[in-house]
């Protein structure tokens, strides 16, 4: 048993919180931060802040992450 989730359920909790302000389709700081803290919150131990978190995955710096680029902590989660 692993923490890992399906790409539908992936799908579904990257799109709950990314409609919650501004762009429906990109999730903001804020919003990836929630996203983090209620799902997976044992993303952020030790030195791994949602910061660093955050900068990883905006791959094209526009401050926002899109579907795209959460594949990136996508594939992180499902190590
Ligand atoms: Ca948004
Ligand atoms: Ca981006």
């Amino acid at each position: 048993m692993c923490a890992k989730k399906s790409p539908e359920e992936l799908k579904s909790i990257f799109q709950k919180y990314a409609a919650k302000e501004g762009d429906p389709n990109q999730l903001s700081k804020e919003e990836l931060k929630q996203l983090i803290q209620a799902e997976f919150p044992s993303l952020l131990k030790g030195s791994n802040t949602l910061d660093h978190l955050f900068a990883e995955l905006d791959k094209n710096g526009d401050g926002e992450v899109s579907f795209e680029e959460f594949q990136v902590l996508v594939n992180k989660i499902a190590k």
